[in-house]
């Protein structure tokens, strides 16, 4: 048994979990250092994928007939092991969105168009992903709305101070990520959502990134609303949840049209469901519902102290190692941080970086991330992105150092 140093944990156990990290890529082992954009899945998830289409493959809710019965069953059981993930108060506060992005244009187009009206404002910050901008950006130019951002200090951190000075009773939304894509920053969402609840405005949390390296307890931060996407959790594409208090989703109006989501429909008029199926227009995406349990219990087996643990060593390491390379400079050196290393290399181009890297079959990612905010901050076109998973060792970290050293040489 192989353990690390930092934590003792079975590294090759839980490798030859994930069967796609066991191949050459480019004549060379797979190093796969692109898990911000999406993780890889386990064994144990392509299985849950497969057993529910071998097995018992059924539209949910409305059959009476026994596959209809196994199949809503797991997708509810799915919904539970989201609430204990999130530790919400009920189950009937997640409801399911094809990822973070439908997270946040739900909560836009239902409660901000719903309750917002012109001359509000909505607080942002500098880190955001574009699905935590544009979304924001629509509704106002639809309704009259400010949409505002809270600055972005040197090392990434969020400006706070300017934070305090931006809130005023005109907030009515505050939608920040919990950890930062592109930087790694770890936000203060707890002091955040406090602020912002203190002048009255209600706050949506990012939750993409941080989901799969923090503990997350959406009671003790008091958080309106969680979005998180499953692919970035070791679970399938195309599934996630939304959070959101149960007074909050009461009140606001359905999002889609559709079948599930009404109790009677007349062409006179029509009552809608109660929650979580009010917002669960359509026969929902059952096998990645189910898929996505097998992911929390995945991770939950591992531990989310172990795994954070683990990857904060394999960070410490990789930022030491990448900062000795002359020429490199770090972007995002906040305090607190998942494990993403974002940097530039001289003046060598990131996509010239990304294509000698992915020759030596080292799969990164380079550019702007889908945070053209945050580079233009730091005055940069984009960077490259390295991002560990618990899956991911020290002896890769060395790789990449070489493969930076190479990419040096080439370029020169
Ligand atoms: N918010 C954050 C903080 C993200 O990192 C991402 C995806 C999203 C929202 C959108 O998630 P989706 O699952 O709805 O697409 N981030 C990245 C990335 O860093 N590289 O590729 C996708």
């Amino acid at each position: 048994m192989t353990t690390t140093s930092a934590v003792s944990f079975d590294i090759e156990r839980i490798r030859a979990d994930f069967p796609i990290l066991d191949q050459e890529v480019n004549g060379r082992k797979l190093v796969y250092f692109d898990n911000a954009a999406t993780t890889q899945k386990p064994v144990a998830v392509i299985e849950a994928l497969m057993n529910y289409y071998r097995g018992y493959n059924a539209n949910i809710h409305r059959g009476i007939h026994t596959l209809a019965e196994k199949a809503t069953a797991d997708f509810e059981a799915s919904r539970r092991a989201v609430r204990d993930f999130l530790n919400a108060p009920s189950a009937e506060e997640i409801i399911f969105t094809s990822g973070t992005t439908m997270g946040i244009n739900l909560v836009a187009q239902t409660y901000g168009r719903h309750f917002l009206k012109a001359g509000d404002e909505i607080i942002i910050s500098g880190l955001e992903h574009h699905s935590n901008i544009v979304p924001w950006q629509m509704l106002a130019g639809e309704k009259g709305l400010t949409v505002r951002a809270i600055p972005v200090l040197e090392n990434g951190e969020l400006d706070m101070e300017t934070f305090d000075t931006m809130l005023s009773d005109r907030t009515k939304i505050v939608a920040v990520n919990h950890a930062s894509n592109s930087l790694g920053t770890v936000n203060p969402v707890k002091e955040i959502i406090a602020k912002a609840h203190a002048v009255g405005a209600v706050v949506l949390v990012d939750g993409a990134q941080a989901s799969s390296h923090l503990e997350i307890d959406v009671q003790d931060l008091d958080v309106d609303f969680y979005a998180f996407s499953a692919h970035k959790l070791y679970g399938p594409t195309g599934i996630g949840a939304l959070y959101g208090k149960r007074a909050l989703l009461e009140a606001m109006p359905p999002y889609m049209g559709g079948g599930e989501m009404i109790k009677e429909v007349t062409f006179e008029k029509t009552t809608f469901n109660d929650l979580p199926y009010k917002f669960e227009a359509g026969t929902p995406n059952i096998a990645d519902v189910v898929a996505l349990k097998t992911a929390l219990e995945y991770i939950n087996s591992i531990g989310k102290s172990t795994i954070s643990a683990y990857e904060n060593h394999l960070l410490t390491y990789a930022t030491e190692q990448v900062s000795q390379i002359e020429g490199v400079r770090i972007i995002g050196q906040a305090k607190e941080k998942i494990s993403v290393l974002s940097f530039v290399l001289e003046s060598i181009h990131h996509q010239d970086i990304g294509i000698i890297l992915d020759q030596q079959g080292i799969a990164v990612r380079t550019g702007h991330h889908c945070t053209q905010p945050v580079m233009d901050r730091f005055c940069i076109l984009g960077t490259t992105r390295a991002s560990f998973a618990f899956y991911n060792t020290i002896e890769e970290i060395d790789k990449l150092v070489a493969g930076l050293h190479r990419v040096k040489k080439l370029m020169a």
